[in-house]
């Protein structure tokens, strides 16, 4: 793939999207097979309507060496089996760092490096800095659509299977007062 030329890209922040378009993914709760703790209450869900978990979409810059993707995820406020709607969440084979920009509600970044997991609470404003090495998922722990802008190294690699082999490190459940984080399970 050559480079692509120099071009605007329109942030359109209250809408929470990226003008031209790139791809658009959609996340449905099938898609979370053996992510959350609750297998039945997984089961159950995708039953009950299958719902749209998030949505991700990417401005056109290629995901190839060099480049410099970005894309706005949008995750919906819900809970399966008590956990909060999060994304798959993935290792960069490449082991190369990413920011986030929080830009609508409220949410968590979990971040594992196969040892220590940490997490930084994600407001409109934060930026979360994902440094190499570290598997990341985003977490909604807010009653509204949580959305944020990622930058990531086009060469980065996204490795999903990492995650369901070593976990990472801690699970986020709604409380009566808020969110938690719970170990591993
Ligand atoms: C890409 C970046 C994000 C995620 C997106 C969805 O490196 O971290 O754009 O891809 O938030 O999460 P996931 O885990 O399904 O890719
Ligand atoms: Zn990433």
């Amino acid at each position: 793939t050559p480079p692509v030329a120099p071009f605007a890209i329109s942030f359109d922040h209250e809408a929470a999207r990226l003008e031209p378009e790139g791809p658009t993914l959609t996340r449905r709760m099938s898609d979370l097979e053996g992510l959350f703790a609750d297998h039945e209450a997984w089961q159950a869900a995708v039953a009950d309507g299958d719902p749209v978990v998030y949505r991700v979409q990417s401005s056109p810059v290629p995901e190839v060496d060099r480049e410099l993707p970005q894309s706005i995820t949008t995750i919906e406020p819900g809970t399966t089996g008590g956990e909060l709607w999060m994304t798959k969440g993935h290792q960069h084979p490449n082991h190369q760092g990413e920011i986030y920009l929080g830009l609508h509600g409220a949410g968590g970044l979990l971040m594992y490096d196969g040892t220590r997991h940490e997490w930084i609470d994600m407001a409109p404003g934060t930026i979360g800095y994902i440094p190499p090495g570290w598997a990341h998922r985003s977490v909604n722990t807010g009653d509204e659509p949580y959305s944020f802008l990622a930058v990531y190294p086009g060469g980065a690699g996204h490795d999903y299977g990492w995650v369901l082999e070593h976990g990472m490190g801690a699970r986020a459940y709604r409380t009566a007062s808020g969110h938690e984080l719970r170990p591993w399970s």
